[in-house]
């Protein structure tokens, strides 16, 4: 397979040699794969398929907390490769050795999705690797609970819209192209939600709750220029915004679902894995909430979940067969079984998510 290991990665990544790259990359199972989906084989019966190959899942953000778990636990099976979508080479690179992932199970490919030129070099990346496409997993994000000022994206949109849900946002308009192409018994987008942006809940009524309002700041461009850099046209809130760009992420899920599902019959799902209180989300929180905040969830409100089991969630909604349904918000009872869960007014709102997709193609350049 002559792939040019530099057109693997954009020119502005790192710093390495082709030969390391070309390792890193792990290439070698693309000529399976490549065979699988070439368009001979489309007559074959899908049937046969999943037994001829392994699935490609593209998981973002998978260098900690949910999204190695998720790319650890489908790993094991033997049955994906993962690419691993991050922003730090390096940094996800040593967190796959770490979980020990075996080098023909996945491939680092770099995405920085506070930059809308990233994403487009990363889809560029992908598609060179030949490799069909089988699941999205949008999982990454950041979260600015302290922030007192806004911080802003490559394009100047407040760092964590941009990155939780604009970035995503073309990414997922991108890579449909790719799922639809994609002969995979489990064809799947997958955004990660969660129960903070539900204002059906407790833990979406604790201050600030999530609000997008009419989209006013959003449609200003988010850049606090002027305009503001909050969605809903109000003053910055890091807790808030992070909660707004959830309720987007679920939005999202249910505007792909009602547009293209029935035409495609790619699945599309959010889900709320339960509370992982250890991970790098909160690695800007104050130490304190850091020390107590697990405990909190453990033992008083019960909604703790280690990495290790939420990123089987995560894997069973990649791949369980039982879960292919579309247009689903999934979470977890007690005892870990699964089950559909309701949105909140706000995150299903069709008109609002008619508009949040309008809006959103404008500022990422699709409209
Ligand atoms: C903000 O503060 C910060 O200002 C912001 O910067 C950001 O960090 C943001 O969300 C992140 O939080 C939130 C603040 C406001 O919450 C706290 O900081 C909580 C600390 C108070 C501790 C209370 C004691 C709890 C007892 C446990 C003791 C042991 C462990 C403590 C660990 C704490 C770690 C968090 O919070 C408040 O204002 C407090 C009041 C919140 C109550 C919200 C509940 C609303 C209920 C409304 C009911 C609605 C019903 C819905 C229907 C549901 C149906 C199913
Ligand atoms: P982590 O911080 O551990 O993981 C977030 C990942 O996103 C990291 O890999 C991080 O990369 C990556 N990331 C951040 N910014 C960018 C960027 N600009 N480009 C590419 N990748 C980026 O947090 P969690 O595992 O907790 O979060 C994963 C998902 O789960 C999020 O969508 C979060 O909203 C959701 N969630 C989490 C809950 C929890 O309790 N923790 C509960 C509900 C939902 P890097 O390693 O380089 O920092
Ligand atoms: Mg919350 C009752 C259940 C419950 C659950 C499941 C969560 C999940 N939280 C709950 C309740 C409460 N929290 C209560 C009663 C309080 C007030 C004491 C509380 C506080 C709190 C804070 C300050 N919780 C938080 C924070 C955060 O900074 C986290 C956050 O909002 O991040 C956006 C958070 C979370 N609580 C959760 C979950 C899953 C989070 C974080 C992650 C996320 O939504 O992605």
């Amino acid at each position: 397979m002559a792939l040019q290991a530099s057109s693997l990665l954009p020119s502005s990544t790192l710093c390495i040699t082709k030969e390391e790259l070309r390792k890193k990359l792990s290439i070698g199972p693309i000529k399976a794969q490549t065979a699988a989906t070439a368009p001979s084989t489309n007559q074959a019966s899908s049937e046969n398929k999943k037994t001829l190959r392994k699935g490609t899942a593209i998981i973002t953000g998978a260098s900690s907390g949910l999204g190695l778990a998720a790319a650890k636990a489908l790993s094991e099976t033997g049955k994906w490769h993962v690419i691993m979508a991050c922003r730090n080479f390096l940094k996800a690179e040593k967190a796959a050795k770490s979980v020990g992932m075996s080098k023909e199970n996945y491939t680092v490919m770099h995405l920085d999705l506070a930059s809308l030129e990233s994403v487009r070099q990363f889809v560029e990346t992908f598609r060179r690797s030949e490799r069909s496409l089988d699941v999205l997993v949008c999982n990454a994000a950041v979260y600015f609970p302290t922030a007192k000022e806004p911080s802003f994206s490559a394009d100047g949109f407040e760092l964590s819209v941009a990155t939780n849900h604009l970035g995503h946002f073309l990414l997922s308009r991108l890579l449909l192209e790719d799922l639809k192409k994609s002969d995979h018994p489990q064809r799947r987008h997958i955004i990660v939600g969660s129960i903070t942006g539900n204002t059906n809940t407790l833990a979406g009524n604790v201050p600030p709750k999530a609000n997008l309002g009419d989209l006013r700041g959003l449609a200003g461009g988010l850049n606090g220029v002027g305009t503001s850099s909050m969605i809903d046209g109000g003053e910055f809130d890091g807790a808030k915004a992070y909660k707004d760009s959830k309720v987007c992420n679920m939005l999202t899920m249910q505007e792909f679902h009602r547009r293209y599902h029935e035409e495609t019959g790619i699945a599309f799902a959010s889900l709320y894995p339960g509370c992982i209180a250890e991970t790098g989300l909160f690695r800007e929180h104050i130490p304190l909430f850091r020390i107590l905040f697990p405990p909190f969830q453990k033992y008083i409100t019960k909604g703790y979940v280690s990495e290790e089991e939420a990123g089987k969630r995560l894997a069973q909604v990649i791949s369980d067969p039982s879960l292919s349904k579309s247009g689903v918000y999934w979470s977890w009872n007690n005892n870990s079984s699964s089950f559909e869960n309701q949105l909140s007014k706000e995150a299903s709102d069709a008109e609002k998510a008619r508009k949040l997709w309008e809006v959103s193609e404008k500022l990422v350049g699709l409209a």
